[in-house]
C-alpha cells in the first residue's frame, strides 16, 4: 500500500506494529534532525507502549541531535555488524531502502524478508515497504509520524514529543521553507501540548554555533560567487583541515546562501576526504533541484535535494554548474 492519506496508514500500520514483538527503526545514512528526531521519537513513543525497539542510525549522528532525552538509545551502525534481531523494520525519512547505506548493503537479503514500513516525506520515495505513508506535502517526516501517532492514538510522552519537535524545527528551518503550513503548525502545537522542551531545542539549534564552525563559514563565504540568481561557493578539504570542524557546517552554509537577495538556484560543493564532492542545491519553486540531482544519482526535494559526484572540486563545479545555468534558462 501506498497512500498520503494518513486516515488510511493509521489502522493499517497499527495492524501491523501489534502483533510485532521486536521492531527494528532505520533512518538514512548521514542522519539530519528529521532524520534522528523522527528515529527517536517513534523509538520513545513504542516503548512506552509496552513494545521493544532497536533505533540504528547507519552513520554518525549530528552533533544538535546529542540533547535530546534518550539519545542514548539511538544505535550507530558499525561495519560488519549483525541486523539488530527484529520481525519488522520501520523506516523512516529514507527515501529508498538503499538510503540506509551500509545497514541495507550489508543486510538486503535479510532486509527484504520482513515487512517494512515507511514513513517519508521525499518526493523520490518508491514506496518499497509493505505499508507506505509518503507524502511529499509533509514539511517533515517527523509531522508526518506526529498525526499519524497521533492518529494510531500511540502514547507521545514528553520525550518523544521533544525528538519529533527537533525534526520538525530542522526540516521546516523554524517553519520558514515553503512546505511549512497549517500541518506543520497543527502536528508543532500537538508536540507542545504533549510537553514537548521547545526551549532545550532552540538553544541547541541556534545559540550554540561551533567556533569552528562559524570559521569555516566565514571561509567559504570569502570566495562565494554569482552569475544572476546562480550563487554557489565550495568548503574544501584544505578549508577544514584549517578549521577546528565541521561536518556541520555545511547545512548551515547552505542555509546562509538562501538567505541572498536574487537567489535562484544556491549551490554548495563540498569536497570530502574521499576525494568525491558532495553538492548541496537549493531553489525557489519555479525550479525543481530534485531532478537535476538525479543526473549524479541523487534526489531529495523540490527545492532542497543533494548528491555525490565522483568528480574533483573543479569538475564537479564546472559540471553542476552548466546544468543549472541551463534550468534557469528554462524557467525563463
Ligand atoms: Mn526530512
Amino acid at each position: 500500500m501506498i497512500t498520503a492519506d494518513i486516515t488510511i496508514a493509521a489502522p493499517a500500520i497499527a495492524a501491523l506494529l501489534a502483533p510485532a514483538r521486536q521492531i527494528l527503526l532505520i533512518t538514512h545514512v548521514n542522519p539530519d534532525g528529521d532524520a534522528i528526531g523522527s528515529l527517536l521519537g517513534v523509538w520513545h513513543s513504542l516503548r512506552a507502549s509496552g513494545k521493544t525497539a532497536v533505533a540504528l542510525a547507519p552513520s554518525a549522528l549530528p552533533e544538535y541531535v546529542c540533547c535530546l532525552p534518550g539519545i542514548e538509545h539511538v544505535q550507530v551502525y558499525q561495519a560488519g555488524q549483525e541486523l539488530p534481531a527484529c520481525d519488522l523494520i520501520w523506516m523512516m525519512d529514507t527515501a529508498a531502502l538503499d538510503r540506509a547505506g551500509p545497514v541495507y548493503e550489508e543486510h538486503a537479503p535479510q532486509i527484504h524478508q520482513l515487512p517494512i514500513i515507511v514513513v517519508d516525506h521525499h518526493i523520490t520515495n518508491p514506496g518499497e515497504g509493505r505499508i507506505n505513508l509518503i507524502d511529499a506535502h509533509a514539511a517533515s517526516t517527523a509531522e508526518l509520524l506526529t498525526l499519524l501517532l497521533t492518529a494510531m492514538h500511540a502514547p507521545l510522552p514528553p520525550d518523544a514529543a521533544t525528538a519529533l519537535l527537533l525534526g520538525i524545527t530542522t526540516d521546516t528551518q523554524s517553519f520558514q521553507t515553503s512546505s511549512s503550513g497549517v500541518q506543520s503548525l497543527r502536528a508543532a502545537a500537538l508536540l507542545l501540548e504533549a510537553g514537548a522542551d521547545q526551549q532545550a531545542i532552540v538553544r541547541k539549534l541556534y545559540y550554540a554555533l561551533p567556533f569552528g564552525t562559524a570559521q569555516l563559514v566565514g571561509k567559504s563565504f570569502n570566495e562565494i560567487r554569482r552569475e544572476g540568481g546562480l550563487i554557489w561557493t565550495h568548503v574544501s578539504q584544505e578549508m577544514r583541515e584549517s578549521s577546528e570542524d565541521s561536518e556541520d557546517a555545511s547545512d548551515y552554509i547552505t542555509q546562509m546562501l538562501q538567505r541572498i537577495d536574487g537567489m535562484q538556484v544556491a549551490v554548495l560543493f563540498k569536497e570530502r576526504p574521499d576525494g568525491t564532492v558532495k553538492i548541496s542545491l537549493r531553489s525557489i519553486p519555479d525550479i525543481d533541484v530534485a531532478e537535476i540531482a538525479t543526473l549524479w544519482g541523487g534526489g531529495g526535494h523540490a527545492q532542497a535535494a543533494g548528491a555525490t559526484l565522483q568528480l574533483g572540486l573543479q569538475a564537479a563545479e564546472a559540471t553542476v554548474l552548466s546544468v543549472v545555468r541551463e534550468a534557469i534558462r528554462q524557467a525563463g
